[in-house]
């Protein structure tokens, strides 16, 4: 691996990378998982490379919905297991919420190989394996999921989606938080609530929101609920990101 220097002025982007590439070469990553990145990392350009304030309110209110769930899941596939693995974690202890290990190229090799890693990094429980139950709808390997965890659960936050599968469960009747950095994606439009941010960096600020929200009656959590407009959120981050982009070369 090439030392890349504290100082470049890419470095943390670069790192990421770096972590990425190492993921693939351990057989966690899937080689799309790599052009996966690329989009994402032209839509952080985009809004800053920072989490913007609609992204911030829409963590927060992501935070509420699993306070208030009866049955969180947290799905995990390669890129967010490289990326975010002991953030994941240490939300799913927060809220508490269950892991689940959910491929769209889906082997039984990685499958064992990204919750060994989580486990690795302090996971006690990882459903996926199992791989007991089907989505309605969705032919590929990403319907296969646990009865005990996917299946049942009544809402589910998808890091680093693609769409078919939000909407899939979606079909049937659960909430589905995405995380997705590209505003105009099916996955974006589908979720009820999307946060349009990096995953590391929304990973951890949700469970900000978790921690400061956990004490409040369940009376505030539905009014923040009741009053998101997933919708309206996107337009504002067009909106935003159109102007900045407009402004940037002023002086
Ligand atoms: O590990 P597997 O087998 O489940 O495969 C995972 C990939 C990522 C290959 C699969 O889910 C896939 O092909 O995803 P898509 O359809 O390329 O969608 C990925 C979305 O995530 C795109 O809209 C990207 O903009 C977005 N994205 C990529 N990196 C990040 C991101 N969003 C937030 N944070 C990121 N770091």
């Amino acid at each position: 691996m090439n030392k890349i220097p504290k100082t470049h002025p890419r470095y943390f982007s670069l790192m990421i990378r770096e972590k990425l590439s190492r993921g693939m070469k351990k057989g966690l990553v899937h080689e799309t998982g790599l052009i996966a990145h690329g989009r994402g990392e032209a839509f952080d350009y985009l809004i800053g490379e920072k989490t913007i304030s609609y992204a911030e309110e829409a963590e927060k209110t992501a935070a509420a919905v699993l306070l208030h769930a009866e049955k969180p899941v947290i799905s995990v596939n390669g890129n967010v297991a490289v990326l975010v693995p002991e953030e994941c974690i240490s939300l799913a202890r927060c809220i508490p919420a269950e892991i689940e290990v959910n491929l769209f190229h889906r082997t039984i090799e990685r499958m064992k190989k990204i919750v060994k890693e989580l486990e690795t990094y302090g996971a006690k429980k990882v459903y996926g394996l199992k791989g007991d139950a089907r989505i309605p709808g969705l032919d590929h390997d990403r319907g296969i999921c646990d009865r005990e965890g996917i299946f049942s659960a009544d809402v589910v936050l998808v890091p680093l989606e693609d769409g078919d599968r939000c909407q899939a469960l979606k079909n049937m009747g659960k909430t589905v938080i995405a995380i997705d950095l590209n505003p105009l994606s099916r996955t974006a439009r589908t979720a009820d609530i999307t946060v349009v941010d990096n995953v590391v960096r929304a990973i951890p600020n949700i469970e900000k929101w978790v921690k400061t929200l956990k004490n409040m009656d369940d009376s505030v959590l539905m009014d923040m609920i009741e009053s998101w407009e997933n919708n309206e959120m996107l337009k504002n981050v067009l909106s935003f990101v159109s102007k900045r982009l407009e402004t940037l070369y002023d002086d």
